[in-house]
């Protein structure tokens, strides 16, 4: 396999962007990977295909090492990489921006009908309470202000990273009045609140969810209020390694967003750990919202047995042969680095 020297500056920079979070949340971050593979494939200078194959699978392996959590990233190189057909560097370099553009255009459109979904189970005059910055949960959202209800929002900041300022300013922009609170407000709120929304970053066989720390504990927070919480998750979250009982990696990221070297050194020795993600059992979820419908946690096994069979390779060693079977469910087959694990 070609090193990382032969890799075009797009895939390094978004490698980069993705790792140090300036390219985040699970949808965004399977769209840039699929940019940066087909800015990768116009950029090859290969003298036959396989060598073209073979750097294309290398931009892959790069983009992958770079957040382990959220599936939609080798979903999304699985995809491209899925797709490589053709006999001449020509060919399978159009295959290549073809499959990008395509899988790109899957992603609006999951996102915009998984919206259209999720806004029916919120009514008109409805409070929501929201944590982190979910692009799905959002669709949801726009969808029923767009059908003219009017919504306001209590919005965790949701520690360390605060990425409840992009909800609070994406919601400001839709016009949704917003309340931003700390985390640990959430279940004084809660008596306020008539809808919980969240994204996912993957979602298990059993429908466990697997989105940013901090969820599962709003989730038994809601059920123990009442207050029932909805997960929009586009289909590119289901993780098809979990059927076969693979546990879903938790990143584990750096102490500095937790805490300054400073203040570490004033309090004395302690271990910190900056947990990103979390898993919230099925039970404490009322339903899984995507764009083929809404599902009951513990039956979105059935989807998934329908959307990804049984094949589990690996993003760069996947052969040209995931297109077929792919198309019925708008991705590829997955790596096999996956399940739910309880953290
Ligand atoms: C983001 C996060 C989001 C999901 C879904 O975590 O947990 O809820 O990724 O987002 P981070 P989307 O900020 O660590 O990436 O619906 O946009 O895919």
């Amino acid at each position: 396999m070609p090193g990382d020297a032969d890799l075009h500056e797009s895939v390094e920079e978004t490698a980069e962007d993705i790792a140090t979070m300036e390219t985040r949340g699970a949808a965004t971050i399977a769209a840039a990977a699929a940019d940066a593979l087909a800015a990768q494939a116009r950029a090859v200078d290969a003298d036959d295909p396989d060598a073209f194959r073979a750097t294309m699978r290398a931009a892959g392996r790069r983009l992958y090492d770079t957040r382990p959590t959220a599936v939609s990233l080798p979903n999304s190189l699985r995809y491209v990489l899925g797709r490589m057909e053709g006999d001449t560097v020509h060919d399978v370099r159009a295959a290549v921006t073809t499959a990008a553009a395509d899988f790109a255009e899957r992603l609006d459109t999951a996102q915009d009908e998984l919206g259209e979904i999720g806004a029916n189970r919120l009514r008109d005059g409805d409070t929501i309470l929201t944590h982190c910055h979910s692009t799905d949960a959002l669709s949801c959202v726009r969808a029923a202000v767009e059908q003219g209800k009017e919504l306001s929002a209590i919005v965790k900041e949701t520690r360390p990273r605060r990425q409840g300022h992009i909800t609070a300013s994406e919601l400001r922009e839709m016009g949704v009045p917003v309340t931003l609170v700390v985390d640990s407000a959430a279940r004084r709120y809660l008596d306020e609140t008539d809808h919980v929304v969240v994204g996912a970053d993957a979602i298990a066989a059993d429908g466990s969810v697997i989105n940013k720390i901090g969820t599962s504990g709003l989730a038994v927070n809601a059920r123990e209020r009442g207050v029932p919480i909805m997960v929009a998750a586009q289909t590119i979250k289901l993780h098809p390694d979990t059927l076969t009982g693979h546990t879903v990696e938790i990143e584990m990221r750096d102490e500095a967003e937790v805490i300054s070297a400073e203040e570490r050194a004033e309090i004395g020795e302690v271990t910190v750990e900056n947990p990103a993600f979390d898993v919230t059992p099925p039970r404490y979820l009322d339903a899984i919202v995507t764009e083929s419908g809404q599902f009951p946690p513990e039956s979105v096994v059935t989807l998934m047995r329908e959307l990804f069979g049984e094949s589990a390779t690996r993003p760069w060693e996947v052969q040209e042969s995931a297109a077929s079977a792919d198309d019925r469910a708008g991705l590829a087959d997955v790596e096999p680095d996956g399940g739910a694990e309880r953290p």
